[in-house]
């Protein structure tokens, strides 16, 4: 790993204000260690920024803004499109440090790296296709249409479960769109973050680019709040849990300021009679286990036809007993560690308040041991058997756990899929077209995405991503999700030489 913090350029102890190197990173002179989860390893120390740092971030994004925005939308998406050539070198590389900092799986640290190219890709795209509406004015000779302006300096506030994905989603669209950013990484994965941030340095001073159009702070969480309660932040980004959306709404709302909030899942696959068995397993299994169930995409939920709930159930824990559970880095094994030990006591809980609560123990609820395991963040990815009625099933832990229901009618099957308080993901596996059709219809799914034979996690980068509810009902990365990121200015023009009132009012002098 060093050879690798190394090609990043990432020095140890990372980013010393005091020595005047890298003032687009906040620094107080603190420094934290960074384990790795796969083997407790230390990975390096790194500076903490304090609130005088913050502030000479900001100056810095706001002293870039002016220049960044001059350039024509095009010309920003040449410096994405390069970016994205940039990313496509250092696939493996920035892979590798992803997983090794995240303990995902190495295939998921590089599918990482690819939703960034991929969401270049679309930024570059759509650094041509920034369209305003064109109205017909009510007044003769007048001409009305809308246009789309940068906001400014954006925040970004990212978790550790996606250390560079979710950053570039925000990043790519907010630098087409004319803004600068300051991303917040969590502090449990900052080496992935600062990695990216050198890449994109490269392009900016190959093209002769202020460093202020991308920065990054490494701090704890009142960074965070400092960032939501900023006047010059225009708009903050923030992905994590509900509890802290909530602050962020609360605080960015006082001032009236812009956000967009991507927060807590609670995912449920129903899987009806007529579904096809041998697409739902794998499917489900991914969704359950895939990053150690530590997507805010993971399924958590299964709610299946008593006709089918057996068979299922033994071909899940069939499945649930082939899979390799070890160094992500090694591509034999399909689920890595958590993210620390405070994961697995959380894992634990949960699985020892389900069983209070009803639940049945299918499968798992093993910390593991040995040596391969010894950063002690290793559990055996867990099934329960649960009812509606445990509260619990109603909260998101970031851990392989799934609750598994039995239903007997369709209806019931929704019921119970929407009386959850968050509204990401969900999924339907079903040949019969009526129930997929009703799935997808207003007395279907309430979340922010739905799918119809394919599992909850894993969504591509073109469609819109986010939910409702408590997930916060922010959007990001494809479709017309660029619009959060600018201000929109509705223009009306009189070329005729008469100054008609619109709603015919006649104000003679
Ligand atoms: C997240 O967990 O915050 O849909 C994002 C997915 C990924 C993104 C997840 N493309 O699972």
């Amino acid at each position: 790993m060093k050879d690798i913090l190394q090609a990043f350029n990432l020095k140890q102890p990372y980013c010393n204000i005091s020595t005047g190197q890298k003032d687009w990173v906040g620094t107080s002179g603190k420094t934290a260690t960074i384990h790795s989860p796969v083997d407790n390893a230390v990975i390096g120390s790194i500076a903490l920024a304090d609130v005088e740092s913050y502030d000479a971030v900001v100056a810095k994004a706001n002293e870039a803004f002016p220049i960044w925005k001059a350039l024509p939308a095009p010309q920003r998406g040449e410096i994405v499109r390069q970016f994205g050539d940039a990313l496509r070198k250092e696939k493996e590389n920035l892979g590798k440090l992803v997983s090794y900092e995240m303990g995902k799986s190495l295939q998921e640290g590089y599918g990482e790296v690819q939703e960034m190219i991929d969401i270049c890709d679309f930024a570059v795209g759509l650094s041509r296709q920034l369209y305003g509406l064109q109205m017909h004015s009510e007044r003769p000779n007048h001409r009305m249409f809308e246009q789309w302006h940068p906001l400014g300096t954006v925040g970004i506030i990212s978790a550790f479960n996606f250390p560079v994905a979710v950053w570039a989603w925000n990043a790519a669209l907010s630098w087409v769109c004319g803004n600068v950013c300051i991303w917040k990484p969590s502090e449990k994965t900052p080496f992935s973050a600062l990695a990216c941030q050198e890449i994109f340095k490269t392009v900016l001073k190959a093209n002769d680019l202020p460093e202020g159009i991308s920065n990054a702070i490494i701090g704890d969480s009142d960074i965070g709040r400092r960032m939501a309660a900023d006047q010059n932040i225009a708009l903050v980004s923030a992905t994590g849990s509900t509890r802290m959306g909530k602050s962020v709404a609360e605080t960015v709302g006082k001032r009236l300021g812009k956000s967009i909030l991507e927060l807590g899942g609670n995912n449920a696959i129903i899987v009806t009679e007529e579904a096809d068995l041998n697409a739902a397993v794998p499917a489900i299994v991914f969704g359950a286990v895939g990053t150690a169930g530590q997507r805010c995409t993971s399924t958590r939920r299964l709610i299946v036809h008593k006709n089918q709930y057996q068979d299922l159930l033994a071909k899940l824990t069939s499945a649930y007993k082939q899979l390799q559970i070890g160094n992500p880095l090694d591509e034999k094994n399909h689920v890595g560690p958590l993210i620390d030990t405070n994961a697995v006591n959380a894992y634990l809980k949960t699985i020892e308040e389900a069983q209070k609560q009803g639940g049945k123990l299918a499968y798992g609820n093993e910390v593991l041991a040995g040596d391969a395991y010894t950063s002690g963040c290793y559990v055996a990815p867990t099934i329960i058997e649960a009812n509606i009625d445990m509260p619990i099933v109603k909260h998101e832990t970031f851990a392989p756990i799934l609750y598994i229901f039995a239903y007997e009618s369709f209806e019931e099957a929704i019921a119970i899929q929407n009386n959850v308080p968050q509204g990401l993901s969900s999924a339907v596996f079903t040949l019969n077209m009526q129930q997929a059709e009703k799935f997808l219809s207003n007395a279907g799914s309430d979340c922010g995405i739905a799918n119809v034979n394919i599992g909850t996690s894993g969504a591509e980068i073109g469609g819109a991503f986010g939910g409702e509810k408590e997930t916060g009902g922010g959007r990001e990365s494809g479709s017309d999700s660029w619009k959060a990121y600018m201000r929109r200015q509705t223009c009306t023009v009189n070329y005729g030489k008469d100054a008609p009132l619109a709603q015919g009012i006649v104000f003679n002098l």
